[in-house]
């Protein structure tokens, strides 16, 4: 597309497009600017990390593909990512897990990181504009190959992960605190068992004593926002997942903590977009983890579906936009990594832009008037505004490319200069 195409007018003649059915679009492109939207780091290198000896991803979650390019060391990535960052537009923060710990080649026990094993993350995300978030990584470990993390009856291994899981809720701390933007601390266990098990109490009576434990540190609310994430199923994991969907419903409840909704984490007709209003009924918040599954969780890059513009719209109408952290989880290996930063990510803002946009008071009166009759027609003409040319706009006062030409181009020539001579 051509970023001259649109001209002011036609600016104009969209934002009065809007304005006949109530809505600011100047308002809406604010707002859409001002919301963070947390990218994942491990898409640029396959969820590999960088621990002094990285092995196999384990833990039930798969990388497939063998597209050339991927980073291989820390400097890599952050240049990859810089990439990816100068074409996408908005508030942005960078996800961090456990295993890409900068300690100089050294190796560090989980038990044992740091927040000085960040510090150049925090440095680099302080140069960039960025905020950080931190996960914990309780998967491609010796000690999580029994297939039981916090959940193992073997005090040992159960001890080391809670030490873990409390690291990283001080390293999530710091980040908050060194960059005036709240971190959110996501936890995701793997535990589970492949065969229908006959104690699946026990595993999760040990599960909520871990948690115990490591909510027992307190944080700063602050700086720290602690999330805990539910799994319906993993590869090797079909018949019980000790840390499921009801479980943590409790659990964040009982520790005051968020709740991260990752839209592969469920049954397939399940939506997210409908939990997040009952959900926050109750608890302070939520994460999400959008992602998009094919069949399973297969994390594939996220497109701008119905249901992606579904669940902004619901944080939009419910007013959830304080209450709702949004994080990306997809990594794909089988094409050019920096664009799918790059597409999913401004897919994300794309769908916050839709939100933005939408004519909530006029739907909701009709709703509240029991016209649905309206509220049907009018949601599906709105399908049909100028929303394109509100989006390039978006873009351009970012300071990023508006259309794909041009930021195609940009992560081909980078594709032909650096990923390929690695
Ligand atoms: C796994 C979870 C988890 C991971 C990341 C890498 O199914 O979705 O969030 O994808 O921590
Ligand atoms: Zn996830």
């Amino acid at each position: 597309m051509d970023l001259k195409k649109y001209s002011k007018s036609n600016f104009e003649y969209a934002k009065e497009a809007y304005a006949n059915l109530g809505v600011d679009v100047e308002a809406a492109i604010e707002k859409t600017g001002k919301t963070p939207v947390s990218i994942q780091c491990w898409q640029g290198d396959d969820v590999t990390g960088f621990e002094s000896s990285s092995g196999d991803l384990t833990g039930g979650i798969q990388s497939t593909g063998n597209y050339p390019g991927k980073a291989r060391n820390i400097d890599e990535l952050r240049k990859d990512f810089e990439l990816a960052n100068s074409l996408i537009p908005g508030t942005k923060k960078l996800s961090l897990h456990a295993i890409y710990l900068d300690a100089g080649g050294k190796k560090i026990e989980r038990n044992e990181i740091e927040p000085e094993h960040f510090k150049s993350w925090v440095e680099w995300a302080r140069e960039n504009g960025l905020g950080l978030d931190f996960n914990p990584t309780f998967f491609s470990h010796p000690l999580s190959a029994s297939g039981f993390t916090l959940s193992s009856e073997d005090e040992g291994i159960r001890k080391f992960w809670v030490e873990h899981g409390i690291k990283s809720r001080l390293i999530s701390e710091y980040f908050g605190k060194e960059l005036g933007m709240v971190s959110c601390n996501n936890l995701w266990i793997p535990d589970g068992f492949k065969d229908t098990p006959v104690n699946r109490a026990k595993k999760r009576d040990i599960l909520a004593k871990s948690y115990d434990e490591i909510f027992a540190v307190k944080t700063d609310d602050r700086y720290n926002l602690d999330s805990v994430e539910s799994k319906v199923f993993g590869i090797g994991v079909e018949s019980c997942t000790i840390g499921s969907h009801e479980f943590y419903m409790g659990c964040a409840m009982k520790h005051n903590v968020l709740l991260t909704l990752d839209t592969g984490h469920y049954h397939p007709t399940e939506l997210i977009s409908d939990k997040i209003s009952s959900v926050l009924e109750y608890m302070k918040g939520i994460m999400l983890h959008v992602s998009r599954p094919v069949r399973w969780d297969s994390d594939h890059v996220v497109i701008l579906d119905d249901e992606l513009k579904a669940i902004a719209c619901e944080i939009h109408r419910g007013g959830f936009s304080d209450r709702v952290h949004i994080g990306l989880d997809f990594f794909d290996g089988s094409i050019n990594r920096i664009a799918c930063w790059t597409i999913g990510a401004r897919n994300m803002e794309k769908a916050i832009l839709w939100a933005a946009l939408e004519p909530v008071k006029m739907l909701q009166k009709f709703e509240e008037d029991e016209d649905y009759t309206s509220r049907l027609a009018y949601l599906e003409e709105i399908k049909t505004l100028p929303f394109g040319i509100v989006w390039d706009e978006y873009c351009e006062r970012c300071g990023v490319p508006s259309g794909s030409d041009a930021w195609l181009k940009i992560v081909k020539q980078y594709e032909s200069d650096v990923l390929s001579k690695r």
